[in-house]
């Protein structure tokens, strides 16, 4: 235990006391700082990119906007202020629209003096006899804090292939998660892009408008749906303003915590001329609502999700002129089971005569070379490579931090049979570290910024639970993690997200635990929340003793 300490250094003159630390400047965490703060902890937020954003910070590449129609929704939900002085300007917000719009809070809610970027947290470990954690930073920096709150992206931890010769590719490598804030310039250049998720298909068509020759390299074909995106009515942020109680209301009941009705009709209710019909205006509107507004079984029934899977595959054979192409676009999974992709003139891209499709499947990846791309059917020369192949979600960037718990114990070894919490906010011997989208929370499958505002009013109670109460420490109680892991599991087994090789459940990352790691209980999962707060957090082991506050002795 010494040792521990010794490690960090957690006494000293140059050691930083905090009440809170949080790691990430994203919706959750500036919405974790902004609670905190107001509550009176002494609370610092560490960043390592340049400027507040999170995802939105690092995912400039072309094409990159928000995937719902969403203005003014995905946006914070608990202030008025914020909703009336912020003006939205397109239904899908851009990638540098919703930038600004978390700079401006981060100016509002005057967070900045709080913030420290371009700030690595390197190491951090709890200190058993301090009862407190002792962190360190890529600047040599040690703070000691009470509380350390992870809201570290889902979506962070970029997945690099593993492929022979990466490395020695002599061109410019760019993975979308981590695009430069300088302009990329495609133009005079032959450009590879690898993988066909949301962020190659929300890129392809802008590189390609620009590239000498544009080559895709697909290894599985996706469902896409056009964004619809266009510019926001004044009207529709009229009423969104004018209905802002009403709208909270709506949400905290809707099971994806968004404002609009879903569809309570099977797709198996309909005729296929009327299903076809409806499918068709919301082909033509645009946006996901093509999921949750036409029927309520496409996630839980197969027979109902193939009706949409084939008007979909439609609609790609009507759109791509080759046959070859086509045949090599039609998707055969089942949709939505990996996330849905929405796009701007993704399949029209294809008939472009600069523009290459290769499958994998049947046409696989050799090696990379300086030159460019080997593929068992032949060479595939490139002056630049745009990696669009995902991230180890969920777990990966907290994983990368490896925090060392009780005795000493790091994460990777405690989850190095499976990935256990409770609740998705803590983790069994891992005291006063609280997660916001942590895996086994609803995070991706949910309205993000919304239900980051939730995890972080409950953390926000927590700490002021144990305040109030003269309380050091927060832990799950030994054997919680086991009935949650359940409840996890058996509500994803009530739909059809199973029979798929997703990153929802680690099968994107060699080695990971194939586990399906998000909380499909939307609205239940919150009330569970509240429900185990009342009862004194319920399934949590308190420990007695209080750590000194740094606000206190302040
Ligand atoms: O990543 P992905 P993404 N060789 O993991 C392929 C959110 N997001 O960055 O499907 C060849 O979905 C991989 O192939 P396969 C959204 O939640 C939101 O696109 O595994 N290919 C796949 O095609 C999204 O789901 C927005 O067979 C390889 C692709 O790379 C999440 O971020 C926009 C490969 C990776 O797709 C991640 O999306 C963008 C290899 N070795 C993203 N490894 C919004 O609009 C991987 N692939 C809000």
């Amino acid at each position: 235990m010494n040792d521990l300490k010794l490690r960090t250094k957690p006494s000293g003159s140059d050691v930083q006391l905090f009440d809170a630390v949080v790691i990430g400047a994203g919706f959750a965490g500036l919405y974790a700082l902004y609670r905190l703060r107001e509550m009176g902890l002494a609370v610092r937020l560490y960043e390592g990119a340049g400027g507040v954003g999170g995802t939105w910070w690092w995912n400039r590449y072309p094409g990159a906007r928000v995937d719902f129609p969403s203005a003014p929704y995905y946006s914070y939900s608990f202030s008025e202020e914020l909703l009336n002085e912020f003006e939205w300007k397109e239904r899908q917000p851009s990638q540098a629209e919703v930038l600004s719009y978390l700079d401006f809070v981060a100016d509002k809610l005057k967070l900045r003096t709080h913030i420290q970027l371009e700030t690595w947290i390197q190491d951090a470990v709890f200190d058993e006899i301090a009862q407190r954690w002792n962190i360190e930073t890529h600047l040599g920096e040690h703070i000691s804090t009470q509380f350390l709150i992870s809201a570290m992206g889902t979506l962070s931890e970029a997945n690099k292939p593993n492929i022979p010769g990466i490395d020695d590719f002599a061109g410019e490598i760019i993975h979308t998660g981590r695009w430069p804030a300088e302009e990329v310039k495609f133009a005079g250049k032959r450009v590879g892009v690898i993988g066909t998720g949301s962020s190659g298909i929300q890129s392809i068509p802008m590189i390609a408008r620009q590239a000498e020759h544009l080559t895709v390299f697909q290894r599985t074909p996706q469902y896409s749906i056009p964004a619809g995106n266009r510019p926001v009515k004044p009207e529709e942020i009229a009423d969104a303003r004018a209905n802002f109680d009403k709208r909270r209301e709506f949400m905290k009941v809707s099971p994806l915590g968004m404002p609009y009705p879903m569809s309570e009709r099977s797709a198996l209710d309909d005729s296929p001329e009327v299903r076809n019909a409806l499918y068709e205006t919301l082909w033509q509107d645009g946006g996901l609502h093509m999921l949750f507004n036409s029927y309520n079984d496409l996630l839980t029934n197969k027979a109902a999700n193939d009706t949409l899977c084939e008007f979909i595959r439609e609609k790609i054979r009507s759109i791509v002129k080759d046959p070859e192409t086509v045949k090599k676009l039609l998707p055969d999974y089942i949709l939505a089971t990996k996330r849905q992709a929405i796009d701007d003139g993704y399949f029209e891209t294809y008939n472009e005569d600069h523009v290459d499709l290769v499958d994998l499947r049947d046409d696989p990846i050799v090696k990379i070379t300086a030159d460019g791309i080997t593929t068992k059917n032949g060479e595939h020369p490139l002056d630049m490579l745009v990696l669009a192949t995902g991230y180890d979600a969920i777990t990966g960037k907290l994983l990368r931090l490896n925090p060392k718990g009780r005795g000493g114990l790091d994460l990777a070894t405690a989850w190095d049979k499976r990935f256990f919490t409770y609740l998705g906010v803590a983790i069994p011997g891992f005291p006063n570290l609280f997660m916001v989208h942590g895996p086994q929370s609803p995070s991706v499958l949910y309205n993000m910024p919304y239900g980051g505002e939730m995890e972080g009013d409950w953390i926000r109670d927590c700490i002021a639970y144990l305040r109030d109460n003269n309380i050091a420490t927060i832990e799950p109680a030994p054997g919680v993690d086991e009935p949650w892991a359940e409840n996890v599991e058996e509500a994803a087994k009530q739909t059809l997200f199973h029979g798929t090789d997703s990153w929802y459940s680690g099968a994107n990352i060699e080695g990971k635990h194939r586990q399906f790691i998000v909380h499909l209980g939307g609205p239940e999962y919150f009330k569970h929340l509240t429900d185990v707060a009342e009862k004194n957090y319920e399934g949590f082991v308190l420990g007695k003793e209080s750590a000194t506050l740094a606000s206190a002795k302040a």
